[in-house]
């Protein structure tokens, strides 16, 4: 395969290094990515879907080392190496990460460790294989385009509800309808890492929104995660209000009807639930 795509001189302030100063001192670091990906797809079609999100690629790499405090440049370019590659589509990736001011006694411009790293080496032992099950909402703008950011956010999809239109619950009286649909995720993340994918995305679709339109609209939310129940300050699992939701019950019942509660469609109004149907990806 010989199509990459390329991220070049992003730049952090982070702790990094072995010496005492630098452990005390945040310096800059510069770093040069391409990963592979096979982009014949998304030549023809013009669809993010078909392809990975550099944007995303360059929040989490970002958010990797601030929030890393490695002593050694090879440990956090490996911990870079593992974050890209947790994107399906990417095959391999080269990074290289340069203290832009090294820490020497000599003169000198920079110091730089630069790795390749396959799919194929990289460990994603079974017992991290978790299913999530994660609702995405949207209600302003390109509704459907938003949507196909969040799955296409979300790594390895396993499978997908319908899309449903759905009127506003709570909110703002003057607020449309909004789309909403659940998909059901294969992760080696674990539910604090997958809160922080699911907020980056959201913060990549209000990014692209404050451009185009104003006010956010892409929510994602994780609803179940394994069998896990947790209570932490910024996440609950499950989802605290799913079981009231029809919104997220109706697409929920598309894909996993054993993880809704018994008796929902009965019970619950379902009069602003309208299904359109499947996301049309590309
Ligand atoms: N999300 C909310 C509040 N209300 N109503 C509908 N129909 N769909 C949503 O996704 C939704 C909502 C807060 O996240
Ligand atoms: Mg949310
Ligand atoms: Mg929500």
């Amino acid at each position: 395969m010989a199509d990459q795509i390329e991220i070049s001189g992003l730049r952090v302030v982070t702790i990094v290094g072995a010496l005492p100063h630098e452990r005390e001192i945040p310096q800059p670091l510069e770093i040069d990515l391409a990963f592979d990906v096979d982009v014949h797809d998304a030549g023809r079609t013009d669809e993010l879907g078909d392809t990975v999100h550099y944007g995303l690629v360059a929040d989490r790499v970002v958010a990797v080392v601030e929030e890393s405090k490695d002593q050694l440049l090879e440990r956090l370019v490996a911990r870079i190496a593992d974050e890209v590659l947790a994107f399906d589509r990417v095959e391999a990736v080269d990074v290289r990460l340069t203290k832009v001011r090294p820490p020497l006694a000599v003169d000198a411009v920079s110091t730089s460790v630069r790795i390749r790293r396959t799919r194929a080496e990289a460990e994603v032992p079974a017992h991290t294989a978790h299913t999530a099950y994660i609702a995405l909402g949207s209600n302003l703008g390109d509704r459907e385009g938003y949507l196909r950011l969040g799955v296409a956010g979300l790594g390895t999809v396993t499978a997908m509800s319908d899309v449903y239109e759905t009127d506003p619950v709570g909110g703002p009286e003057d607020q449309g309808p909004f789309l909403n649909m659940v998909v059901e995720i294969e992760t080696s993340l674990d539910p604090s890492a997958l809160l922080r994918r699911c907020q980056r995305i959201e913060a990549e679709a209000m990014r692209q929104r404050i451009v185009h339109w104003g006010p956010r609209t892409l929510d994602v939310d994780i609803v179940l995660f394994d069998g896990v129940s947790m209570t932490s300050d910024d996440l609950t699992i499950p989802h605290p209000r799913f079981a009231e939701r029809p919104f997220v019950l109706a697409p929920l019942s598309d894909i996993a009807p054993d993880r809704c509660p018994s008796n929902w469609d009965t019970e619950l109004d379902l009069d602003g639930i309208r299904r359109v149907g499947p996301l049309t990806i590309g």
